[in-house]
């Protein structure tokens, strides 16, 4: 299938997966990009030195097009910036965050800059500055959301820019992905379905809890702080609600979710620790290989939009 974004980037399928902390690394970024998507490294919070490694793994892996989020809540947001050039990425996205004082050295390198926005006048402002698509995110993703829905900000996004859209948020499957195309979007961005990926190493009780989650299993918790993040009900979003509610400080809830996201992942902590996930886990029902996915997408979409 080609639109704007697989000729931008050089892909097979216009299926880009999310730069998920801790879980975006270099077996799913490397599996996602070999089965003719884009995979993405997600720096998160990582060192910088450890994005190195991960790219070149990828690089290893596949001579396929790959990309790196850069994080931009993240201190070491510039310098990870400052590698991506350095180690030849092709493509960027990015999150949480105004990328603007990178982009100009991204594009004199010649890298795709796709930031990661959730509102129409972000967009605006990232293609002013030089952004070559933009992924609208709506607040059905897992993680750090903004307020509009997938449904309302994507035509919106795409009536008021003149590069690419691709999609994000509560898409999962290929009436998502034919949805998205209807909306006006070139590509969706995936990270929950990608999450549950057979070469995600996301720990299996990650997995489990978003394959057993119901339609209405996720809450927004740090709404009072500024920063709303989406993530699956369990005894830690209990209490942080619960703290949130009686009034608690910043730091008393950066304090109960300091590494729960690291807990989760990767110790398998699906109870205390934070398990990030959209709003579309309920419709997911089974683990499997990222070829998988993205076949079954492309071929349930192609169907729905001969209709
Ligand atoms: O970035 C994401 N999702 C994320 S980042 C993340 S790491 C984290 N962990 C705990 C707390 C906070 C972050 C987990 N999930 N998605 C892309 C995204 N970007 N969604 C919304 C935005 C966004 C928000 C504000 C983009 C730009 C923006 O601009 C504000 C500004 O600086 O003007």
């Amino acid at each position: 299938m080609k639109t704007k974004i697989t000729e931008l980037l050089g892909i097979e399928y216009p299926i880009i997966q999310g730069g998920m902390a801790w879980v975006a690394e270099w077996h799913l970024a490397a599996a996602v990009s070999a089965a003719g998507g884009l995979g993405i490294i997600g720096a998160a919070s990582a060192p910088p030195e450890i994005v190195r490694e991960q790219i070149k793994k990828v690089k290893e892996l596949t001579d396929k097009p790959f990309g790196v989020n850069v994080m931009l809540m993240n201190p070491n947001a510039p310098e990870v910036a400052k590698i991506v050039i350095e180690e030849g990425v092709k493509v960027v996205t990015t999150g949480a965050g105004n990328p603007g004082e990178f982009i100009p050295a991204w594009k004199e390198a010649g890298v795709k800059v796709m930031p990661v926005v959730a509102s129409v006048g972000m967009a605006k402002m990232m293609v002013k500055a030089g952004a070559d698509a933009i992924v609208a995110e709506g607040t059905e993703s897992g993680g750090h959301i903004g307020s509009a829905t997938t449904m309302t900000l994507v035509p919106q996004v795409v009536d008021a820019v003149d590069v690419p859209v691709i999609a994000a948020g509560g898409i999962a499957d290929g009436r998502g992905f034919a949805a998205a195309m209807m909306l006006g979007a070139e590509a969706v961005q995936m990270g929950t379905r990608f999450c549950v990926a057979k070469e995600s190493i996301c720990h299996q009780n990650y997995k489990d809890k978003i394959i057993k989650a119901k339609d209405i299993d996720s809450e927004v918790t740090g709404r009072s702080t500024g920063h709303p993040v989406r993530v699956l009900r369990n005894r830690m979003t209990k209490e942080y609600l619960r703290m949130e509610a009686e009034g608690a400080t910043l730091d008393q809830l950066e304090q109960l979710t300091l590494g729960s996201l690291r807990k989760a992942v990767m110790d398998g902590d699906a109870m205390d620790g934070t398990v990030m996930a959209g709003q579309i886990a309920g419709l997911i029902k089974q683990e499997n290989t990222c070829k998988e996915i993205i076949e079954e997408i492309m071929a349930d979409a192609a169907k729905l939009l001969k209709l």
